[in-house]
């Protein structure tokens, strides 16, 4: 029982006295604690029961329709120094977030019930798990963080006497933006969140405690948390494979993760480690290891269908909770890119009425699905191996239009790191703001680093100096697009093709071609069997054009200068080097690379 752990009762006990509930709940992960919250949040209105026939287990969340992202201007890193947030956090002085929270967390659960939720991020048993005790005062937070991570026991198992756990304080507060914070207390080990019911913001074990508390700790410790899915990947040889992939938020990484290889791909297997988070550690054989510490997913569902990720659509046919979907008359649910085409009549995300005439979507674009990772059908049997799996290559991705080749190879770890410094998205739904601006999105971490990023690419050579067989690292682009504005690449399951290339580089062979921003695949190196890939089309795919990059390796000084002395000079370097071997390629000859072989 976490009342017995003097540690958590006393926290328990000064947040009680500050928040006033009518009522404490210590939560214990059982099915009997999910019946009742189930039930009381249909009843108070918070879940809506979908059609337990054909969709068993299954309930409907509306949130606020201003509470339907992650806030990031709202969000902060409290240290005493600024210097330690970085260029990259929105800082608060821990003493001064302390005295504005304070008195809007003062009495804010009064009227209400406390739940107290001891959680474990990663697998039971391993050296890579960390304990966090979450306090809210939602019911859909509780349900959903019994999904997301392993609750109870397990957790204060894993605690022991311990009482190095994260401290997550969480309160919907008013639900005004006006009055939400999303703080994080790192010297601390401490987030408090108030005013979001936002899975990002709320759903304290994932961005706030595996993102940035993880990443302060990673660095503090020699190991690194990142915004990456994990995936098992097996040749038709039976050789095995695992990589990891970062791309910016809903830029695929749950499709990604859970690809099933095209048919025209015979013998290939394809295995979900994790969709959004990963832990690695440099192991004693000098290679990375890593888990994935959530247990659930919580994914974009709009665009998700048995097309372009039957795996995930299957997983969410029973126990799920959808949250910000439209609702059909029989009590089932439907979005935007469903296979289903759009119902003559349903309710919107927000309940208002909805036909295929309505201008508005009828499910948010960023509406989501939290379901329990047991019920992907390509769950690894790795998935709860303590020790992890050790990663052969990195991907870093993001959404380009233009420019970005569909796949390149890193020189070195040095380089790599380079290359996930300056990734660039165009901007996606899952965060407040414009949708397709162009923005810096180092390694995907930018919302989700805790500490100053000069920082961390200095702590990610670091790691990488303590690998004898690093893992490979590449750059990825599955979104460039033709002269009429369509995407060249089909992505999804023949994603797979540019992977096997990647493995073949891993095994040392895969045929490449050299440019300036590193190997590009030759023409044929791509596996095009079974689909209608034009030469012309591949030719597009993998044009790198030395003045167009030119330009962009100049716009990328003032981004680097912004770290000033924290950046660390192997990154001036890279980019001194680039911009090199760019003017170089400028002469007419060299404009379209050197075939190397390989
Ligand atoms: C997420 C995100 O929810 O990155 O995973 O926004
Ligand atoms: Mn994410």
């Amino acid at each position: 029982m976490a009342g017995q752990h003097p540690a958590i009762a006393r926290w328990v006990d000064e947040i009680s006295k500050l928040t006033t509930p009518d009522r404490v709940v210590w939560c214990d992960g059982s099915e009997a604690e999910r019946n009742r919250l189930i039930q009381e949040s249909v009843a108070a209105g918070e879940l809506i029961e979908l059609n337990q026939q054909k969709l068993p287990g299954c309930y409907l969340h509306r949130s606020a329709t201003h509470d339907v992202a992650r806030t990031e201007h709202l969000t902060f890193v409290c240290t005493r120094e600024k210097d330690d947030a970085g260029p990259n956090n929105n800082w608060m002085s821990a003493a001064d977030a302390r005295g504005k929270l304070s008195p809007l967390f003062k009495g804010a659960m009064k009227g209400r019930t406390m739940y107290v939720v001891p959680f474990l991020m990663g697998p039971a048993g391993s050296k890579f798990s960390k304990v966090g005790v979450e306090i809210t005062d939602s019911k859909y937070v509780v349900l959903n963080m019994r999904i997301m991570t392993r609750v109870g026991q397990v957790a204060l198992e894993h605690l022991g006497s311990s009482d190095d756990f994260t401290r997550c304080l969480h309160s919907l507060g008013d639900l005004s933006p006006e009055r939400r914070f999303i703080c994080h207390f790192p010297e601390e080990n401490t987030v408090w969140s108030i005013g979001s019911g936002y899975g990002g913001n709320a759903l304290l074990g994932k961005k706030c405690m595996a993102l940035r508390l993880a990443s302060w700790l990673g660095k503090k410790e020699g190991w690194l948390a990142e915004h990456m899915l994990i995936l098992g990947l097996t040749t038709p040889e039976g050789k095995k494979h695992y990589i990891t992939a970062a791309f910016p938020s809903a830029c695929g990484k749950t499709n990604l993760a859970m690809l099933v290889p095209p048919p025209s791909m015979p013998g290939w297997k394809a295995e979900t480690v994790g969709d959004d988070i990963a832990w690695l550690r440099p192991g004693d054989d000098g290679r990375l290891w890593a888990v994935n510490p959530e247990a659930g997913f919580f994914g974009v569902v709009p665009g998700t269908s048995r097309k372009t990720n039957p795996n995930a659509f299957d997983m969410i046919q029973r126990d799920t909770i959808y949250t910000n979907v439209a609702l059909r008359p029989d009590g089932t649910v439907w979005w935007e890119g469903h296979d289903d085409p759009a119902p003559p009549e349903a309710l919107d995300w927000q309940g208002r009425p909805w036909t295929p005439a309505s201008t508005e979507k009828a499910a948010h674009p960023n509406s989501r699905f939290t379901v329990a990772a047991a019920q992907c059908a390509s769950i690894s049997p790795e998935f709860e191996n303590p020790k992890g799996v050790p990663i052969d290559a990195m991907l870093f991705g993001a959404r380009r239009q233009r420019r970005v080749p569909l796949v390149y190879e890193s020189r070195n770890w040095q380089h790599g790191t380079f290359l996930g410094a300056t990734l660039s998205s165009e901007t996606t739904a899952a965060a407040t703001g414009k949708v397709g601006v162009l923005r810096r999105d180092p390694m995907a971490m930018l919302p989700f680093c805790g500490y100053n990023m000069g920082d961390y690419f200095a702590h990610w050579l670091a790691v990488g100096a303590k690998l004898a067989k690093p893992p490979k690292i590449f750059r990825t682009n599955w979104f460039r697009t033709g002269d009429n504005g369509k995407f060249l690449w089909p992505g999804f399951g023949d994603n797979l093709r540019v992977l096997k290339w990647i493995l073949e580089r891993c095994d040392g062979t895969g045929e490449v071609l050299e440019t300036p921003i590193g190997c590009i695949p030759t023409k044929n190196a791509i596996d095009r069997k079974g689909t209608d890939l034009s030469d012309e089309a591949m030719a597009t795919l993998l044009k790198v054009d030395p003045a167009e990059w030119a330009e962009a390796v100049h716009g990328q000084e003032d981004f680097l200068s912004s770290f000033g002395e924290h950046l660390p000079e192997e990154m001036r370097e890279e980019h001194a080097d680039l911009a090199n071997r760019l003017s170089d390629a400028m002469t007419p000859a060299d404009l379209r690379g050197r075939d190397t072989g390989h």
